[in-house]
């Protein structure tokens, strides 16, 4: 069985990083695959949350999902805190991945930064409770955007030791699933640096709630540079732009790329819309495409958080079915290691 699992942290305002990389690929996913989809509220408290804004956000992060599309009948939607077996079977994975593992991730590095002995512990193992979360459904596919690949090679690295030392085929090897046209979406206002939720400048992202005012002041705001927009030769034979384009010109690589994502074309399409033509129609044309594109699931976003009582009953509902499917293989996993079960 082709099952998939994939996660969104409400640590921050959904962004059109969040939606092209991950949530817009969950809702294509869903015909296809039996798709678990969470709000990893665990992995959010690995830096500090207030409280009620966790609640808020985890709320909001439900909502994304409903609103892009997201069918809570056929999809099971819930939060991560909900299922005991996630910390569960993380605990497990504490003592299966090496810590010569964990000292390779980059995201650590980056969230840690120069502050690397304050860091929570928990930011230090935060890929092995994303492998728990994962194989605590035995998932085999993971769309995410790019930033996660170096995590889900981890999972595999984790699945791979925990069968050979205990000499079992538990765990499926998940396949990542990292697609579509916009996998790394790019800061508006440093096209070096990726799209965050995190990023201290609100100007930088464009958030899922933006209404299109909001929209349209941060794209005509957006860093662009003095050339014109290029032909057809910066895009390479795999349909992206190529690594020196990119390199080159960051910001005009990025708003073409979101430009062409949300109108659903193909990047060379859209090159060739604009070669010759300066930023200021790329920022138009793009205003419009992103206004048509997320102004209803942000309208939708808001009157679902507002009246709360339907985005928590689908995570009640949710969290039985996820409860249910996630016990047995908890289960089973403590009588491999040996847990008396008396
Ligand atoms: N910029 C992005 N481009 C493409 N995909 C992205 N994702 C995140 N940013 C981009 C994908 O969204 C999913 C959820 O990621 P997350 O839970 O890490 O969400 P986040 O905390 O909102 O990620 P941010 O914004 O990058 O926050 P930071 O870095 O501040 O924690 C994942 O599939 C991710 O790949």
């Amino acid at each position: 069985m082709k099952r998939i699992f994939s996660g969104v942290q409400p640590s921050g305002n959904l962004h059109l990083g969040n939606y092209l990389g991950a949530i817009r690929n969950f809702v294509a996913l869903q015909n296809d695959f039996d798709c678990i989809y969470c709000v990893v509220d665990q992995h959010a408290i690995t830096l500090w949350q207030e409280p009620e804004v966790l609640r808020q956000r985890t709320r909001e992060v439900t909502a994304g999902y409903l609103a892009a599309g997201i069918d809570p009948k056929t999809s099971v939607i819930f939060n991560q805190s909900q299922v005991a077996a996630h910390s569960q079977l993380a605990w497990v994975f504490n003592c299966v991945a090496r810590i010569g593992w964990l000292n390779r991730m980059t995201q650590f590095k980056d969230k840690a930064g120069k502050n690397r002995e304050k860091a929570s512990s928990g930011l230090y193992v935060y890929p092995n409770l994303m492998a728990a979360d994962i194989l605590v459904y035995k998932a085999t596919h993971v769309p995410v955007g790019e930033d996660q690949k170096q995590h889900l090679e981890l999972t595999r690295d984790v699945a791979q030791k925990f069968n050979n030392d205990y000499g079992v085929d538990c765990f499926p090897i998940v396949e990542p699933l990292i697609q579509g046209a916009a996998t790394r979406v790019m800061s508006l206002r440093d096209g070096a640096k990726k799209m965050s939720s995190s990023d201290a400048s609100d100007a930088a992202r464009i958030n899922m709630t933006d209404d299109a005012d909001a929209v349209a002041k941060k794209i005509r705001r957006a860093t662009s540079d003095s050339e014109f927009l290029p032909d057809a030769s910066v895009v390479g034979p795999d349909g992206q732009f190529t690594a020196e384009f990119r390199q080159a010109r960051p910001e005009a690589a990025n708003l073409m790329t979101i430009f062409a994502a949300l109108k659903g074309e193909e990047l060379s399409q859209a090159v060739a819309e604009f070669e010759g033509k300066g930023f200021a129609d790329l920022k138009k044309a793009l205003t419009d495409v992103a206004v048509a594109s997320l102004g209803h699931m942000g309208a939708e976003m808001k009157r679902m958080v507002n009246d709360s009582h339907y985005v928590d009953s689908v995570l009640r509902d949710g969290a039985e079915r996820a409860q249910a499917l996630a016990e047995p293989i908890i289960k089973e996993v403590y009588d491999i290691v040996g847990f008396l079960r008396p």
